[in-house]
């Protein structure tokens, strides 16, 4: 019983991947995967931010096909003055978000998927808002694959996954930043 109500919530979710696939491709934006050393980068994308905003988040899934851990850390942006990567946590009821110390480390055989509401590259001190439908630029430095450039398709405000409108059902930190806090960095 309880097996097949797991299979049947898995089939669910890879139906509704699936669907949201499509609709990312129907978007147009052209998300590309990269490889660089052992690490194996898909479908990034970057969220639209409201005018005024100072920070923007992008987001990604990363592998590690090699036999040891590295670690990833943004060197620059063409979005904003300082690039960041930072996790966040509900800490008594505010989700906090802060610069992951010493870079994201991403074991060997592992798969991390920066997403909305948990772990997320951030662009800080924003040169202008992120559009929907433009790339925005960040510079990841692996400590042991090296460096590489990722282009990031932006998807709409509040986008839960790509291409995807705001209200698709996880949740939402609107305006990101706005409604959190943020520990000081220096
Ligand atoms: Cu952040």
């Amino acid at each position: 019983m309880t097996n097949l109500a797991g299979k049947i919530i898995r089939g669910g979710l890879a139906a509704a991947f699936g669907f949201m696939a499509g609709q990312f491709l129907a978007a147009g934006a052209q998300a590309a995967d990269y490889d660089v050393g052992s690490i194996h980068i898909a479908q990034p994308w970057a969220r639209a931010t409201p005018k005024g905003a100072s920070t923007g988040a992008a987001y990604m899934t990363i592998t590690n096909n090699g036999t040891v851990p590295d670690r990833v850390t943004c060197e620059s942006s063409d979005a904003g003055a300082q690039c960041q990567i930072h996790s966040m946590t509900m800490e008594g009821g505010v989700m906090k978000m802060r610069p992951v110390e010493g870079g994201l480390e991403i074991k060997p055989g592992k798969t991390i998927t920066l997403k909305p509401s948990t772990v997320h590259v951030m662009f800080v001190d924003l040169k202008q808002p992120l559009q929907q439908g433009k790339m925005v630029k960040a510079t990841l430095k692996f400590e042991k694959a090296g460096t590489v450039e990722v282009e990031y398709p932006i998807a709409a405000i509040g986008a839960a996954v790509p291409g995807v409108p705001a209200g698709g059902g996880t949740m939402m930190m609107e305006g990101h930043g706005g409604m959190m806090q943020m520990k000081p960095q220096h």
